[in-house]
């Protein structure tokens, strides 16, 4: 139940697994959280499980997949029995795979918490990554299950919820849902994932099995998952009630008992786009210099890319593998070579989608400090001063 802000535990970390990559920046040991150096993260397209964030609530369960199962169950729904599906049953249904970035809604949540202070782990760009994905579809395993229709009056505006194995600092378990729709649509490609770049999901991922909701913040997709529940309301959970919704400039901690009610739970992500090379800071000589990147959106987009803090703007060159517009659940890489570039230069990009959104040109604050998309913008220093 999601009634409280006070966090569960002391846990114990001591089974957690060991991760030997030399490019992930620690943000918190327990629960560990952690990102990679963004000159690591732009290097591949898809992005290397010992280098993909890792975001989590509290110890990592050690799952045995020989005994695992998930529970498809609808109690409001008399149609329905409950059933539980092991790993093998899962694996039978077809295999899709995707590539599919996964982004945590607290990503550059450091930019926000220059403005006022904000409560997380203190993400900078890294909580993103691009990985494939193969698992049963989760249109599958509901229909299979005796899910109807998503437009059958039955469940007409209903809700896919979904409950984690272990512990967790803030509610009883994780939990998140998304909306029954988008859990059945054809097109969403919502996983029931069991792999991960081609081999089985580690325990950090999800171990054996975690769902992928493909365009939507990280938070709903559920890792060591155990139950699936069709229900008329939203998940009760603290991260769909409460976490992960953006609250306005104004609200602190006294206030977030009133608000949280009255704020929409985020699920699509908003356009971002990132400068990973060079970073700020970095000394850099007056060229030429590549500058690169990612982006994301629900849409297609294009790339701008400025070298004068703004007032002039280029075109990126675009590099994305996603097989249709319609599909489009990687990221994008992008890079911009620049032939000079002035002493004092501010670098700044921007991404555009179909839509006609793009990122703001400054960040707002919002207490929880999530979904920051404001223009990435980084100083760059002359050689000559190192
Ligand atoms: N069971 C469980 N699932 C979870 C979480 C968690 O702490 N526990 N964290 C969520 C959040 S906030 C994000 S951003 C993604 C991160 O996935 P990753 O650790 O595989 O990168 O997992 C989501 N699923
Ligand atoms: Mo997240």
């Amino acid at each position: 139940m999601a009634t409280t802000d006070e966090k569960r535990g002391p846990f114990d970390y001591s089974n957690d697994p060991v991760r030997p990559s030399p490019h992930l920046l620690v943000r918190k040991d327990e629960p560990f959280n952690a990102e990679p150096t963004l000159s690591a993260l732009v290097r591949r397209y898809i992005t290397p499980v010992p280098e993909f964030f890792k975001r989590n609530h509290g110890p990592i369960p050690d799952l045995d997949a020989s005994k695992h199962t998930v529970s498809v169950e609808a109690p409001e729904l008399p149609s329905i029995t409950s059933r539980r599906f092991n790993m093998s049953e899962l694996r039978q249904f077809p295999k899709r795979e995707i590539i599919a970035a996964i982004q945590c809604a607290g990503n550059r949540r450091d930019g926000l918490n220059k403005l006022a202070k904000v409560k997380g782990v203190i993400w900078a760009a890294g909580t993103i990554g691009n990985a494939t994905w193969a698992g049963a579809t989760m249109r599958d395993v509901l229909l299979a299950a005796g899910v109807p229709e998503y437009d059958d009056p039955a469940v007409r505006g209903w809700h896919v919820s979904f409950e984690a194995i272990g512990e967790c600092e803030e509610d009883r378990v994780y939990g998140s849902s998304i909306p029954l729709w988008m859990a059945m649509s054809p097109n969403r490609d919502v996983l029931l994932a069991y792999e991960m770049n081609g081999a089985t999901l580690t325990r950090d991922h999800g171990y054996p099995i975690r769902v992928i909701v493909p365009g939507v913040i990280g938070a709903r997709s559920v890792k060591w998952l155990d139950r699936i529940t069709i229900q008329p309301a939203e998940s009760n959970s603290f991260f769909q009630q409460r976490d992960y919704k953006i609250l306005p400039p104004h609200v602190r901690e006294n206030e977030l008992a009133e608000w949280w009610p009255r704020l929409v739970a985020l699920q699509e992500l908003n356009v971002q786009s990132v400068i990973c090379e060079p970073t700020e800071d970095q000394s850099v000589n007056g060229g030429p210099l590549t500058i690169r990147g990612y982006a994301i959106s629900g849409a297609y987009w294009r790339m701008h890319v400025s070298v004068d803090g703004g007032r002039t703007w280029k075109m990126a060159e675009l590099y994305n593998t996603s097989p249709s517009p319609e599909r489009h659940w990687g990221w994008t890489l992008w890079a911009l070579r620049v032939p000079k570039l002035s002493i004092d230069a501010e670098l700044v990009c921007r991404a555009w989608d179909a839509a006609g959104n793009t990122q703001p040109e400054l960040p707002v604050y919002n207490y929880r400090g999530v979904m920051n998309n404001a223009q990435h913008r980084i100083r760059v220093l002359p050689s000559s001063k190192v």
